[in-house]
């Protein structure tokens, strides 16, 4: 099993596409580890997108993730994070394929909706950004002998 940390962006949440999104990632049988609403801070975004702080794009993009609430999750399932990311499609939602995420809702590179980590150190690094340990619950959905066979 792969834990993945999703950020429901400002664009999601204000555009009231949060149900929708959710709904996709229910459908796909990913469990819901961890959740909550929360304002991003500039010290977070910071951190978060410690790769590009000094690329000229980043006063834009803080301003952006941090101009109104988001929703933090942290999804669990087989191959989860290569999964989630192919969901969500390319970083552009101009060029992500019809049938993702960013392919059905997005006409923006900035506002792409959804955020979601690219690999297990990014996950690891990610989740403990935005969660403490005790927020992470742990259960077996009853559901799980119908979504997949007990040797996958
Ligand atoms: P992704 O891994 O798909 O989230 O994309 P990146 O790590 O490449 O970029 C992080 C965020 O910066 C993306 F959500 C989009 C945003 N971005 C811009 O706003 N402008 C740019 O020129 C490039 C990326």
């Amino acid at each position: 099993m792969e834990r993945t940390l999703i950020l429901l962006k400002p664009d999601c949440v204000e555009r009231r596409l949060i149900g929708r999104v959710i709904s996709r990632f229910e459908d796909k049988a990913l469990t819901i580890v961890a959740m909550k609403m929360m304002q991003v801070t500039p010290e977070l975004a910071k951190k978060h997108y410690a790769e590009h702080v000094e690329k000229p794009f980043y006063p834009a993009l803080e301003s952006f993730i941090t101009a109104a609430p988001i929703v933090a999750m942290v999804l669990e399932g087989l191959d989860a994070i290569r999964v989630v990311r192919e969901m969500l499609g390319k970083t552009n939602g101009l060029q992500a394929a019809p049938g993702t995420i960013r392919g059905d809702f997005s006409s923006s590179r900035q506002m792409n909706l959804v955020h979601a980590s690219d690999g297990p150190e990014a996950a690891s690094r990610e989740i403990a950004l935005y969660f403490q340990a005790n927020e992470l619950v742990n259960h077996a959905p009853c559901l799980s002998p119908w979504f997949r066979a007990s040797d996958e």
